[in-house]
C-alpha cells in the first residue's frame, strides 16, 4: 500500500472531500492547505489577517506562506501523508522535492481528480463558502487552469500520476482510489 499521495486537480473536484476519507480509513495524515490557511482566519492570526482578502478573491496566497505550513507538518512524524491542494504550481513543486528530499520521504501517487467545468462550478455555488460566489470561481478556475494544470503533465513525465474521474458519487471515487493504492 503506497502511502505518501497527492491530490490534483480543479477547485471542487473533491480532493478535499476524498483526502479525508481516505485518511479516515488509513490514518494517514491529511495535510490540506486550504483547511488550514482557512483555520488562520477563522482564529484572526496574524497569517490570517494576511490571508483573507486574498481567499476571499481566489487568488493563491504566497509560496513562501504555504510552505512554511507545509514544512511545520511534514516534518513530524506520520504514519503517511495525503496532500491535498498542494503543490498548486512549479515554484510549489519544487519547494516540495527539497521538503521531501529532506525528510527521505518521497511522493509514490499524484490523483488527478477530473471533472468537467460545468459540475464543479455547480457544487461549488451549492456548498457556498465564502469563496463560492460566481465572480470568485472564475478567478480560481481560470488560476488552476495557468498555473496548476501543467503539474498534471509534470507528474505524468515522472510515472506518478493516477486518473480518476471525479464526477461520479463519493463511494465509487473513493473505492477506484483505494483500488488504484494497492
Ligand atoms: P482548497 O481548500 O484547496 O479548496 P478547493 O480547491 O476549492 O476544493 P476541493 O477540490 O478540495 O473540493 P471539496 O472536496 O471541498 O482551496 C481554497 C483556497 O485556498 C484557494 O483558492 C487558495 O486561495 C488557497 N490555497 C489553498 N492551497 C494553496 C496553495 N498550495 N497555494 C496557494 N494558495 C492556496 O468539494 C467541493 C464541494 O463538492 C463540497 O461541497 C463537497 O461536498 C462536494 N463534493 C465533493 N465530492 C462530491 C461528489 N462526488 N459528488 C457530489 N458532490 C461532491
Amino acid at each position: 500500500m503506497k502511502k505518501h499521495l497527492l491530490f490534483l486537480g480543479p477547485p471542487g473536484a473533491g480532493k478535499g472531500t476524498q483526502a479525508a476519507l481516505l485518511s479516515e480509513a488509513t490514518s494517514y495524515l491529511h495535510l490540506s492547505t486550504g483547511e488550514l490557511l482557512r483555520k488562520e482566519i477563522d482564529l484572526d492570526t496574524y497569517l490570517g489577517k494576511q490571508v483573507k482578502d486574498i481567499m476571499n478573491k481566489g487568488e493563491l496566497v504566497s509560496d513562501e506562506l504555504v510552505l512554511e505550513i507545509v514544512k511545520k507538518i511534514l516534518a513530524k512524524d506520520n504514519n503517511g501523508w495525503i496532500l491535498d491542494g498542494y503543490p498548486r504550481n512549479l515554484s510549489q513543486v519544487n519547494s516540495l522535492n527539497e521538503v521531501l528530499r529532506n525528510i527521505n520521504q518521497p511522493l509514490e501517487i499524484v490523483f488527478y481528480l477530473d471533472i468537467p467545468d460545468e459540475v464543479l462550478i455547480k457544487r461549488l455555488l451549492m456548498r457556498g463558502r465564502k469563496d463560492d460566489n460566481e465572480e470568485t470561481i472564475k478567478t480560481r478556475l481560470k488560476i488552476y487552469k495557468q498555473t496548476t494544470e501543467p503539474l498534471i503533465e509534470h507528474y505524468k513525465n515522472l510515472s506518478l500520476l493516477e486518473y480518476i474521474n471525479a464526477d461520479g458519487d463519493f463511494k465509487t471515487i473513493s473505492t477506484d482510489i483505494k483500488q488504484k493504492m494497492a
